[in-house]
């Protein structure tokens, strides 16, 4: 019986050794100490042993019980010890490693441009009107006293997709539209920016789809000094408070009079530089007084109103300020064009 006893802590101690998860481990454990394991079996079996053994079999059997029970405790701990471990190796962060790099993008200058004059001339509390770029004839043509045999509206210079609808050459049905929803009541103070299209071969200086800020002011008792007002303002906003502009006479159908509107060279502040080819001026916008038939045609009484309005190339403007020397790369993009414009 004691040899029986010292064998069977033997391979215990074999299998706990050799048990490494806590499933195997617990195998062991429902083998040896559970209630069908062989120690039970001995105790229950002592009847058949003499009184003088009895008691010496039974302190061995709960000894050995005990230490196996001691020993498995023990490995227990080892085991959910390196679980441990082998966890915390997995979770471990190397916070040497080099971050991953979040690609920024940024806006276009084209945009960043357009929204540098409309905060502007909403400074100087004008609202901005959008319109479809498919236009009907009326809208772009005929409501700007444009009439049918009238050589802008050749064929040959804008996209015609029927012969009473093309894309829009200007941004000026916008302004026909809004003034139209106004059912003849002033005031109309709007500046309407958008993509434009016109038949053109494409360089350096010309695209066939470009973008146009047109602005429009009607109301009773509008002057061409409100004009005036209004422009050098924003030629100071834009340039910088030393800025001038000046009016050359010029022609418009849907103006009268007309001007082209000239800003002091941003480059060399008026000496004369190769921007502005010695002059000291930059042309940057044409302007007048809206057309008495443009006003009548879109509702409003020409005898009691009266406004201005002007336009301007935004690509044109956009060159002049970052030296950009070719219209196509707004259209290209190419990203290093179109990453140099990061945080200006
Ligand atoms: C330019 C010149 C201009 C207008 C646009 C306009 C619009 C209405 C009535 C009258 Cl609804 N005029 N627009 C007036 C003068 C000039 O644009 O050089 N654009 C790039």
């Amino acid at each position: 019986m004691k040899d029986k006893l010292h064998q069977l802590k033997d391979t215990a101690l074999t299998e706990i050794e050799q048990a490494n998860s806590k499933q195997e481990l617990n195998q062991v454990k429902v083998k040896y100490l559970g209630k069908k394991g062989p120690i039970t079996e001995i105790l229950r079996g002592m009847g058949s042993l003499s009184k003088e053994e009895r008691p010496l079999i039974g302190k061995l059997a709960n000894e050995i019980r005990e230490e196996i029970a001691k020993l498995i405790n023990e490995k227990e701990e080892t085991i959910a010890q390196k679980a441990l471990e082998e966890r915390l190796k997995q979770e471990t962060i190397d916070v040497t490693l080099p971050g991953k790099k979040v690609l920024k993008g940024n806006r276009h200058p084209l945009t960043r441009v357009i929204e540098e004059i409309e905060d502007i001339f909403i400074g100087m509390g004008f609202e901005i009107a959008e319109g479809p770029e498919v236009e009907s004839d009326y809208y772009n043509f005929e409501a700007l006293n444009l009439p049918k045999e009238h050589p802008a509206r050749d064929m040959q210079d804008s996209f015609y997709i029927t012969e009473e609808v093309l894309m829009r050459t200007h941004t000026s049905p916008v302004q026909i539209r809004t003034m139209k929803s106004k059912n003849g009541i002033g005031p109309v103070k709007i500046i309407c920016p958008g993509k434009v299209y016109r038949r053109d071969d494409d360089d350096a200086t010309h695209s066939h789809q470009f973008t146009q800020i047109e602005g429009l002011v009607v109301d009773e008792h509008i002057t061409m000094s409100d004009l005036k007002g209004v422009l050098l303002n924003f030629a100071k906003k834009m340039y910088g408070e030393k800025a001038k502009i000046r009016l050359r006479p010029s022609f418009f159908p849907f103006t009268e009079p007309s001007a082209e509107v000239d800003v002091s060279c941003m480059m060399c502040g008026g000496e004369g530089c190769r921007v502005c080819k010695n002059t000291g001026w930059i042309e940057i916008l044409g302007a007048g007084m809206v057309h008495p038939r443009v006003l009548e045609m879109s509702g409003f009484d020409p005898e009691r109103y009266t406004g201005f309005a002007f336009g301007m190339g935004v690509e044109r403007i956009a060159m002049l300020k970052y030296g950009i020397e070719d219209i196509r790369h707004f259209y290209t993009n190419d990203l290093r064009f179109l990453e140099q414009f990061k945080r200006m």
